[in-house]
């Protein structure tokens, strides 16, 4: 076999974000952009040399391309074998659990989530590590200085494989495995839920919608919740993964995922609605008529997982990002557990999870998931409300209901203002940091400031640190403002302003969201002027 090595230019512009490296596929595109950032990539690793390379992704647009270079790069490398899902497919749970299950050196997963794909989207590249979580930032840090210097990339001069059979073939000196995407995953969920109680469930009549909005989540929501738990033909919708997601925007939220919303709050609601993104990794879950925060659903979740057998004995405790509601912590006070917060991103739950400190993780941007993997999981959350739902024979509402008459109520909701200008949004964030420590001990529209802090973040387990993480203004009353720039767009800068407030358990728990937190929402406007420093009247996406 040849090994070609080929004189290469670095890019300025590979600095992976809050989960891989992102952007417009005309970005990716470039002549050698992805080969410099897969040789960076592997340049930064050590003792990879004849083992496991795991590689998938969610099907987008360009998955294909980027997957052919991946695995002759891999093959040039050292290598010794790579699993590749049929098609190029793998979910970013799937491809975590199937880094695990196969004891790989890590693994590559193409996707770039939930924005929107095809030619004129999004693509991305994010690497896993042997524990199947995201790389921290030790190593990403790493890449990105590499990608900075890099000189040459090595690739073998190999035709490319077949990415549509299952089975063994060559690239080079490394053997190909091609897999079937679903059978490993679908087995590790069967051991985590009763099938059986959901599967008799179905049987009585139980009415379901899953989304999966043209998205990866398609053929795993077939196979287990209409195949191996029976519920009829068409629960799954958008079922077939497409390159740009049918034109949609595979972001599991309450504007994008609006026909769903619109069914679930409708006369012809079924029992239970949910939808994933583009990898998989999220969950949107609606009752009929009753739409919970990704926040609360980490807390009833929390609160219930005992009640499926992968959980029953117990779980060791709780985390969160640092933006996401405080609803987690009053279950975990409750059942006695360690509670931690963490920066946005599932990278940092991951040690945690490995020192069997945690069970149960979630964000607020619909992320939840367990030690069973290490990354967040959609399907795996809307199983384990199916299991809640088949052991406690309530509707959604009911147990949301009472879980807020239980715990009380965390109102909660995230403003974002994306595609705005960078400058002007470092500026806001920026004036406001350097505002904080005046803030703090005032009283503002009636509430006391009890902290005002850039979130600053202590690992636990390797003492590792990360700064900035967002800024938070905390009242004494509970509530909180939180802002911080996104790490995962591709265009300009993103906002994302998060708003919480608490209601007790004997409180008034029916306000609509918005009213509830309205006076958060103008004080904070005053606070940080977003509509001033941008000049955009409102937010693009509330959720
Ligand atoms: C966003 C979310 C964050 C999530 C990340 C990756 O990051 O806020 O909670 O972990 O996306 O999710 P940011 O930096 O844009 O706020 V996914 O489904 O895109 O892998
Ligand atoms: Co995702």
């Amino acid at each position: 076999m040849t090994i070609k090595t080929i004189a290469t230019t670095p890019f300025d512009d590979q600095k992976p974000g809050t989960s891989g490296l992102r952007k417009r596929v005309s970005v990716f595109a470039q002549p050698n952009y992805v080969e410099n950032f897969v040789q960076a990539l592997f340049d930064s690793l050590e003792g990879f040399e004849g083992k496991t390379l795991v590689i998938g992704g969610d099907g987008r647009y360009f998955n294909d391309v980027a997957i052919q270079r991946a695995i002759k790069i891999a093959s040039a490398n050292g290598f010794g074998r790579v699993l590749v899902g049929r098609g190029g497919i793998l979910s970013t749970p799937g491809a975590s659990h199937v880094i695990r299950h196969h004891g790989a050196f890590g693994g590559i997963v193409l996707s770039a989530s939930h924005n929107p794909g095809g030619p004129e989207g999004d693509f991305g590249i994010k690497y896993n590590v042997g524990n199947g979580g995201p790389a921290p930032e030790r190593i990403t840090d790493a890449v990105f200085a590499r990608t900075k210097a890099i000189t040459a990339y090595r690739i073998a001069d190999v035709p490319d494989v077949d990415l549509g059979q299952v089975g063994i073939q060559q690239s080079g000196d490394m053997v190909v495995e091609i897999i079937d995407p679903v059978a490993d995953y679908a087995a590790l969920m069967e051991t985590l839920f009763d099938f059986d109680a959901i599967r008799a469930m179905f049987a009585s009549g139980f009415s379901m919608r899953f989304d999966a909005m043209h998205a990866v989540t398609g053929p795993y929501a077939t196979e287990i919740i209409e195949k191996r738990l029976g519920a009829p033909t068409g629960t799954v919708i958008n079922g077939t993964p497409l390159p740009d997601f049918g034109g949609g925007h595979p972001d599991p939220n309450l504007v994008y995922a609006r026909d769903l919303y619109e069914l679930m709050m409708g006369p012809d609601a079924p029992d239970f609605g949910a939808a994933s993104d583009g990898d998989g990794d999220r969950n949107l879950i609606i009752g009929r008529g009753r739409f919970v925060t990704p926040s609360d659903s980490l807390a009833i979740l929390a609160a219930n997982a005992h009640l499926a057998p992968g959980y029953a004995r117990g779980i060791a405790g709780i985390a969160r990002s640092m933006p996401t509601s405080a609803a987690a912590d009053r279950v975990a006070e409750k059942l006695g557990i360690e509670m931690h917060e963490t920066p946005t991103g599932w990278k940092f739950f991951g040690n945690l999870l490995d020192a069997g400190r945690v069970t149960i993780c979630g964000e607020e941007s619909a992320g939840t998931g367990s030690d069973h993997v290490r990354e967040k999981d959609g399907l795996w959350a809307v199983l384990l409300w199916l299991n809640i739902l088949a052991v406690r024979k309530e509707g959604v509402d009911e147990i949301v209901r009472g879980h807020w008459a239980e715990y009380g109520r965390n109102y909660y909701t995230r403003h974002d203002y994306e595609e705005v200008d960078a400058e002007a949004a470092n500026a806001l964030v920026d004036d406001l940091r350097a505002r904080l420590p005046g803030l703090v001990g005032q009283t503002l529209d009636g509430r006391e400031v009890a902290y005002a802090d850039d979130f600053a973040y202590t690992d636990p387990v390797d003492g590792s640190t990360s700064a900035k993480q967002g800024i938070r203004i905390g009242f004494s009353d509970g509530a909180r403002i939180v802002l911080r720039l996104s790490g995962t767009g591709t265009v300009g800068a993103t906002l994302r302003l998060y708003l919480e407030r608490y209601e007790p358990a004997d409180g008034d728990h029916e306000l609509e969201t918005q009213a509830a937190l309205d006076d958060l929402v103008q004080l904070a406007d005053r606070l940080v002027g977003i509509r001033r420093g941008t000049g955009r009247d409102a937010p693009s996406v509330i959720t």
